[in-house]
């Protein structure tokens, strides 16, 4: 069994690979940030696990990054008139927010709600929140605290940040689940996400950090930054400087070796771009850390290679 901790975008990709692994979805399991989760006209609106949910049935799309391909936004236009006109929720993806708040407002935990939409998209991997209880990304700016949406959506990122907090974690629990699927992994994989706004707020879950420290089976990292490669997107260029300017705020170098030294104590192994091997691959190896150079930006036809080479390297790999 296989479990990957995962956020938006860098992990669509990722999960493209690994749901081609003939078979072999039924024993993935997806542990998925609920940082970014917030309330909009008064829907739940989940981007994270949501963006799992569609790369898993093969519809995610990575040319906006975020939503499924071919979605329309004919609600979205409509919805502008009221003055509700910040946040570009697609139809298809506002079916899945309606259906998933109706189902919380009868008071079913995320975790349950998540597996009934799930089993409509015939999905047989495992989708599971980190937690049930609300964490939310929040980030200072001066004396200002900003809703982690409002950050980057509202405000395009602009404001310069001091700070990053997961409001909620410390007393969160971690979702049914969780905890079991990271015990039983053969192997955990940290997605090629981005360590501050997707990772930390569920590495930010108490019990969850304990269970991948006191891991039985080996932890590998994807790195989520190549640095010897220019953004093929505007959706990666935006993805990549947002990136640069959170783990600037919590005094993180926008480099590889940066993302494998907040990991440290909870990692075996880190795959890294073959762009970047010879610069960074020294630096991970002053820590001795095991490296695996791979094509981490793999275009759809080679993501299940790149989801092979990394299982393969991170069962080779012993734990402390
Ligand atoms: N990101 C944007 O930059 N603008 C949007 O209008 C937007 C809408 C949106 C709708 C549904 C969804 O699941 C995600 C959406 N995102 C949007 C992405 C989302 O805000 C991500 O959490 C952040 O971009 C951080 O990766």
């Amino acid at each position: 069994m296989i479990t990957v901790l995962c956020g938006g975008f860098g992990a669509a990709r990722f999960l493209d690979g690994l749901r081609h692994r003939a078979g072999e979805t039924e024993r993935l399991c997806c542990i998925v940030n609920t940082g970014d989760d917030f309330d909009y006209v008064g829907l739940r609106v989940c981007p994270d696990l949501d963006s799992v949910v569609y790369a898993l049935a093969g519809c995610f799309d990575e040319r906006r990054g975020w939503g499924p391909v071919g979605d329309s936004f004919a609600a979205n236009q409509a919805l502008a008139r009221y003055g509700h006109d910040w946040f570009q929720l697609g139809d298809r993806d506002l079916a899945l927010s309606l259906a998933r708040t109706s189902r919380l407002a009868e008071g079913r935990p995320l975790s349950d709600v998540t597996s009934e939409l799930c089993a409509a998209w015939g999905i047989a991997a495992q989708v599971l929140p980190a937690t049930d209880q609300a964490v939310r990304t929040r980030v200072r700016s001066g004396t200002r605290w900003l809703g982690f949406q409002d950050f980057v959506v509202r405000e395009r990122a602009e404001p310069p940040i001091a700070e990053v907090a997961y409001d909620g974690a410390v007393d969160a629990g971690p979702a049914p689940g969780v905890v079991t699927a990271l015990e039983r992994a053969d192997l955990v994989v940290i997605a090629p996400s981005n360590p501050v706004t997707s990772i930390g707020p569920i590495l930010a879950v108490p019990w969850v950090r304990q269970a991948i420290a006191g891991r039985r089976a080996p932890t590998v990292a994807v790195s989520p930054i190549v640095l010897n490669a220019e953004p093929s997107s505007d959706a990666e260029r935006t993805r990549c400087s947002l990136r640069a300017v959170v783990m600037e705020a919590v005094g993180l170098a926008h480099r590889p070796s940066a993302v494998a030294s907040a990991y440290r104590d909870l990692i075996d192994g880190f795959v890294l771009d073959r762009r970047d091997f010879d610069e960074e691959g020294k630096v991970l190896a002053e820590f001795g850390l095991p490296v695996l150079p791979a094509d981490i930006l793999a275009r759809p036809g080679r993501r299940t290679e790149l989801a092979e080479a990394v299982i393969e390297f991170g069962l080779t790999l012993t734990q402390p």
